[in-house]
């Protein structure tokens, strides 16, 4: 049987770090098979596109090429890992994926949706995650945690305007997509947002099994 894939979602400061290994444990507590990890990157090419999209001194990086390099690191991904993984059985757990580019290269950046729709069909058929974990808070919230962990990357140099229209965009397809999302109110104590997530996996699981 093909595995779950399972992504995680939210704005700079969301906590999805802090979240991808709650989530890790709690499954594999369970019992699952599980693969983590991340976007872009997750392979080694994949990840020396990364530091190519996240390097500041990149400051002429076109929307296009942006967007066009997210999706190059994705397809890498999708062939070394995600696909190999998935046919094998097992979950893969993955921090962002393509919700990401509609809400960062769409919603921050401005790109045509039906742009990254064509590639988003290109680049993976008909896979769209099975459950997809979005972490909610204010921008304002977000961006003081994310604050506090030292040099900002090409995107958190971004204004703040720009967060908040990855955030109504990822509210958006929430709203368009309510069989895979689900909100979660990432402005609580971690011990809550850790409730919130197990109580998702878990109905999720019984849905599986
Ligand atoms: N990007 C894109 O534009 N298009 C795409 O298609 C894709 C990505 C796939 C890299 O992503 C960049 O790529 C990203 C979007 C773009 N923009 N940036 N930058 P990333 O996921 O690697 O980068 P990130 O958003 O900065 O994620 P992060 O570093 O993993 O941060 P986070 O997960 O949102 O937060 P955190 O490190 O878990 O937590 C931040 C702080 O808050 C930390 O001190 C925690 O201890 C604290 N925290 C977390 N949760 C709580 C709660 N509940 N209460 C209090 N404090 C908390």
């Amino acid at each position: 049987m093909r595995g779950r894939f399972i992504t995680l979602e939210g704005i700079e400061g969301a906590g999805k770090s802090t979240a991808m290994e709650m989530i890790r444990q709690h499954l594999e507590q369970l019992g699952v098979d599980l693969i983590v990890t991340r976007e872009p990157g997750g392979t080694p090419v994949a990840e020396k596109i990364r530091i190519l999209l996240l390097d500041k001194s990149n400051t002429s990086i076109a929307s296009d090429t942006e967007l066009l390099l997210m999706f190059a690191a994705r397809a890498q991904h999708l062939d070394e890992l995600i696909l190999p993984a998935l046919e094998a059985g097992q979950w893969v757990l993955c921090d962002r994926f393509t919700d990401a580019t509609y809400s960062y290269q769409g919603g921050g950046r401005g790109i045509d949706k039906q742009r990254i729709a064509q590639l988003e069909q290109w680049v993976q058929g008909e896979l769209r995650p099975d459950l997809t974990l979005l972490l909610d808070l204010s921008v304002e919230q977000g961006l003081m945690r994310a604050g506090r962990r030292g040099e900002p990357d090409r995107f958190e140099q971004e204004p703040s305007l720009f967060f908040e229209r990855i955030r109504s965009c990822y509210l958006e397809r929430a709203k368009q997509y309510p069989e895979r999302f689900r909100i979660i109110d990432a402005s609580q104590p971690l011990d809550q947002v850790q409730q919130q997530i197990n109580k998702q996996l878990d109905n999720h699981l019984s849905h599986v099994s």
